[in-house]
């Protein structure tokens, strides 16, 4: 791919006139890509999770937690076992954008085999451990959705001070060296989104109102070193972020699938889909800002904004200039359309996208979904652009194409195979917050990866208008959406539209509960269902035992008798001593917070109110011979 590509970034007004090139060869690449993979048959489930976590350093005498911005050289670490034998480790390690973030996967993917299902956690806290022997003293690892004091004075180490006037991010509360440095990328795409929106970010976040939050809540932000132009846009009542690292500085959890040809890859784009926002509630884990509470739960929209690099014609804000169109929604968002035939009549949201790509897709032989669909990833220009990358060979180059696609940062993302490699066609599944414990990250993977094998092999249906299921990602961040919140979802399941019915006869509002577990001759629940999937399999008993916990957690969550994680949160700063009812988020309260974080990924310290009593899996390393043997 061409996302990490060596090379000098071109500066903004340098891009800005080659995006067209980007584009024009963009889309050439996809055709020859698509025209000699269409075919492609018999690839075999494949799949695995990504996790991204932050070091945080410790200050046990001061009480201080900060972010320690050492990930360059922690991942320089971890890259020397992959360079010296990359076929043989067990983790893959990679960069994100904070220079505090890792990202790690497993050294190759999980295959089809049930108990590939008592692996994960197992290659989970064996990379948790890994990143840890190279900490120096104080630091941990945590995967943690957002930085509670992310912004606020005196939160990083080294110390860093924010240059308001100048830098990539020009952000009044966060320095550029939050950014990770070791590759162009991160800085490049934070300058060119500010310049291309043609002002910096903002970020807009309601705070939680608590009795002794002032009325209304408005900062000074002069006293930041603003010249008028935050304050302008700084929403009162709101948290106000001005930087790219204040969203994309949040980490998540993330699942792809191989599919054995493009026609089920596009059915599992769109089957996932729906799920998306109940994913998103269940998952919540970040309702803390720039050191204060929000009354979001979630970090979906804080990083949709983040990279928001639409300009105010095309945001609908002033007139359209020059070639510009309006364009609903950032590059980081939901996705707008479905891409398979039964797709189709859901798609109700008026696409935004390039008439002419569309056209020459068509020309080519590309059917009109996924025409449209390229061409909408391509209404957006390209905003990181190395000098190495111009000119490329569009038979056998796909970067051009990459670029495009690596930045539209949607819920799901649709993958064409690599040119010349051994993978198939694939889906990434992207909208989780990360969970504290690698029993917990296990079993929402496990339950996204058994449920995608669950909707194959019962061929369910749960397709619903697509402007629904943005409706449900706006409700799956509100503040404690799995209680109180309901959500569109699509009423039987298990059959096609039947005659005579209209579309919005097969959806209803149901509770997360009610779509996990079941309602009584209303929804069968989706949990039901892969218990009757697992029933018909022949599971080894360890395996049996891992994913019935996987799943009792995720039941117990959308049950609410367990706390999502933003819930815990929530109580922790509430509880806390220290707190004045007043949304503050002070070094002390942090510090405390990440301590028990830190304690309860670890299993020092147990958390029934999150994970119930039993948390303990039968996760191996590997996967048995005779187990493999006997399943295959
Ligand atoms: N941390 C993000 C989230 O919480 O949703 C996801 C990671 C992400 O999208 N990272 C950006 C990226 O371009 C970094 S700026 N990643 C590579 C990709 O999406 O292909």
């Amino acid at each position: 791919m061409g996302l990490l590509t060596d090379g000098q970034p071109l500066s903004w007004d340098e891009t800005k006139k080659l995006s067209n090139h980007v584009r024009k060869h963009g889309i050439i690449q996809f055709i020859n890509l698509y025209k000699k993979l269409r075919d492609r048959q018999g690839d075999v489930l494949k799949w695995g999770d990504e996790v991204e976590y932050m070091i945080v350093k410790f200050d046990d005498e001061k009480k201080t937690a900060k972010i320690s911005l050492r990930s360059r050289e922690v991942l320089e670490k971890l890259n020397e076992k992959e360079l010296a034998d990359p076929k043989g480790v067990k983790s893959l390690w990679r960069p994100e954008f904070g220079a505090y973030m890792i990202e790690g996967t497993p050294g190759r993917p999980y295959g089809g085999l049930l108990a590939h299902f008592n692996v994960v956690e197992a290659n989970m806290r064996y990379r948790r451990q890994e990143a840890m022997e190279l900490l120096k003293p104080g630091e941990v690892i945590i995967s943690f959705t957002n930085f509670p004091r992310l912004g606020c004075p005196d939160s990083t180490v080294p110390a860093s001070i924010p240059t308001p006037n100048r830098g990539y991010q020009q952000s009044l509360f966060l320095a550029d060296d939050v950014v990770y440095s070791g590759h162009p990328r991160f800085k490049t795409l934070a300058t060119n989104i500010r310049q291309r929106r043609g002002e910096k970010v903002a970020i807009n976040v309601p705070i939680y109102r608590d009795v002794n939050v002032p009325k209304p809540f408005k900062e000074n932000l002069a006293e930041f070193g603003d010249d008028g132009k935050s304050q302008n846009v700084a929403k009162d009542d709101h948290i106000y972020m001005d930087a790219m690292a204040f969203g994309m500085g949040c980490c998540c959890l993330q699942v792809t699938f191989q599919a054995s040809n493009i026609r089920e890859a596009r059915t599992l784009y769109d089957q996932l889909t729906p799920l998306c926002p109940i994913m998103l509630a269940l998952s919540a884990a970040s309702p803390i800002y720039r050191g204060y509470l929000s009354d979001t739960d979630c970090r979906w929209s804080i990083i949709g904004h983040s990279v928001d690099c639409r300009t105010p014609g095309e945001r609908g804000l002033e007139p359209l200039k020059d070639n510009e169109i309006r364009i609903r929604t950032s590059r980081y968002s939901a996705i707008e359309s479905y891409l398979s035939e039964n797709g189709d009549k859901y798609n109700d949201i008026p696409l935004v996208y390039d008439e002419e790509v569309y056209n020459q897709l068509l020309d080519n032989g590309i059917d009109r979904l996924l025409a449209q669909h390229v061409a909408h990833l391509f209404i957006r220009d390209c905003v990181c652009l190395m000098s190495t990358q111009l000119n490329q060979n569009d038979e056998t180059d796909t970067d051009h194409f990459e670029n495009i696609q690596s930045t539209n940062w949607q819920s799901m993302r649709f993958k064409p195979p690599p040119p010349n490699s051994p993978i198939g066609w694939r889906v990434e599944f992207r909208p989780c917050d990360i969970q504290m414990t690698d029993f917990e990250n296990a079993a929402i993977v496990c339950f996204i990866v058994l449920l995608s094998r669950v909707i194959l092999s019962y061929n369910l249906n749960l397709l619903i208008p697509i402007s629904k299921v943005e409706e449900n990602m706006t409700r799956a961040q509100k503040r404690d959406a799995v209680n109180g919140e309901k959500f569109w979802f699509r009423k039987d399941i298990a059959s096609d539209s039947k005659q005579g019915e209209s579309v919005d006869d097969e959806y209803c509002e149901l509770t997360v509960n009610e779509i996990i577990n079941g309602k009584d001759g209303l929804f069968v629940g989706l949990i039901p269902l892969m218990n009757s999937y697992l029933n018909s399999m022949n599971v080894d008993a360890d395996t049996h035992c891992t994913v019935q916990r996987y799943l009792k957690l995720i039941q117990k969550r959308a049950s609410g008798e367990l706390m999502t994680t933003a819930k815990w949160l929530r109580k922790q700063v509430t509880n806390h001593p220290d707190y004045k009812q007043d949304s503050i988020i002070t070094q002390r309260i942090n510090y405390d917070i990440l301590k028990n974080v830190n304690d309860i990924q670890m299993g020092i310290k147990s958390c029934p109110e999150l994970h119930g009593c039993c948390t303990t899996s039968k996760t191996t390393e590997k996967i048995p011979t005779a187990i493999a043997n006997a399943e295959k």
